[in-house]
């Protein structure tokens, strides 16, 4: 999983699926809010070039670990054809950022099979800030950017079959 020296946030802007009529949420979680907002701002970036803003939703939830069901809320609650689930988790002294960790990495691919919708795991998991800030809008790129690209290339091929 290494990035090292790679951006790997570049996307065609002009071959961006444009998901006429459907609505996208964002369940972003609280904590680490300088990460998590530069993880928004990035797929923001992307959804703006691909639907209208009024078709986008924002929810936050309290931390990572809350992000699946606040996925599920989201398909549930509402008609959005896709969720992109934006976190950070920084490594402390403890086993939590483990559970953490696999609890959203977990539960958010559960919440995607179960409503057999894109549900896009966009949870930063880094041993410090300093790794956290590089992949969210610094030298390795944007991880929000390329959650947004992913969420529309799966509503594209859902849509295509
Ligand atoms: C408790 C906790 C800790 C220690 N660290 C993080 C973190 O780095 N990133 C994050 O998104 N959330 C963290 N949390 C909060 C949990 O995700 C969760 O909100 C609480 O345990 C309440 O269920």
């Amino acid at each position: 999983m290494a990035t090292a020296g790679k951006d790997l946030s570049a996307y065609d802007a002009e071959g961006l699926y444009r998901p006429d009529g459907m609505r996208i949420a964002l369940c972003v979680a609280e904590w680490n809010e300088e990460i998590t907002s530069g993880l928004l701002r990035g797929a923001l970036e992307v959804l703006h070039q691909a639907m209208d803003e009024e078709r986008i939703l924002i929810h936050h939830v309290p931390g990572s670990f809350e992000l699946p069901l606040g996925a599920q809320f989201l398909f549930d609650g509402t008609d959005v054809a896709a969720v992109i689930c934006i976190g950070s988790v920084i490594r402390g002294e403890t086993a939590h950022f483990d559970f953490v960790c696999n609890a959203a990495s977990e539960g958010i691919l559960h919440v995607g099979l179960k409503y057999n919708a894109p549900c896009v795991f966009c949870v930063l998991t880094d041993d410090n800030m300093e790794q956290s800030r590089a992949r969210s809008g610094g030298i390795h790129g944007n991880k929000g950017t390329e959650a947004a690209v992913a969420a529309l290339k799966m509503l594209e091929l859902k849509h295509s079959l």
